[in-house]
């Protein structure tokens, strides 16, 4: 038996499963490209809604490292880096969020500068299913939110990597996401 059977009032959340995050671009997560398949899985049971975030800078955002930032540019909107990793069927996805996408502010969350929160709860969403990259900023941020939301929020564990910046970081984020009530699944362990 699944331990998660999924229906009408869950969402699946993809997070940022971008061209830019996986090995070869311009942020790559090591092993970003390894959670499409357990995606797909998920993308494919009936029932539920899916959807897809997506970091959607503009040319010099501040998270870029000549505006100050943190990081080199990525996910800038409407280039090759900032699609959906080509691997993902993105047919399936029923809603996409765009974020980050005003040049003075980051946004890890899908939540933060997004209509998400009052999209899921138009539909009667009550519990999502986090997965996607990074575990350490936009899974993390997004799982937080949700619980903030007031959403049961379930991340998906073999479905998603971390930047690990400072070794341990992505654990550290998963240990986070615990203690803020997220529970954690397998994605064999989910079904329609
Ligand atoms: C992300 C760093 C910068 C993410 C986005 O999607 O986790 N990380 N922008
Ligand atoms: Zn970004």
């Amino acid at each position: 038996m699944p331990e998660f059977a999924v229906g009408a009032s869950d969402a699946l959340v993809v997070v940022d499963l971008q061209v830019d995050f996986c090995p070869g671009g311009a942020l790559a997560v090591r092993g970003g490209d390894q959670v499409v398949p357990p995606v797909n899985r998920l993308l494919a049971l009936p029932g539920w809604l899916k959807v897809a975030t997506r970091d959607w800078h503009p040319p010099g955002h501040v998270s870029f490292r000549a505006q100050g930032g943190a990081w080199p540019p990525h996910c800038v909107a409407g280039t090759p880096g900032a699609r959906f990793h080509p691997g993902v069927d993105a047919s399936r996805v029923d809603l996409i969020v765009s974020k980050a996408a005003r040049p003075e502010a980051d946004a890890y969350s899908g939540f933060e500068g997004t209509a998400l929160a009052a999209d899921l709860r138009g539909r009667g969403v009550k519990r999502i299913f986090v997965c996607g990259l990074a575990t350490d900023y936009c899974v993390r941020a997004t799982a937080l939110d949700g619980r903030r939301e007031g959403l049961e929020v379930v991340v998906v564990e073999d479905a998603v990597r971390a930047v690990d910046l400072k070794e341990g970081d992505g654990a550290r984020a998963l240990e986070e996401m615990r203690r803020a009530g997220c529970r954690m699944a397998r994605s064999g362990d989910i079904a329609g």
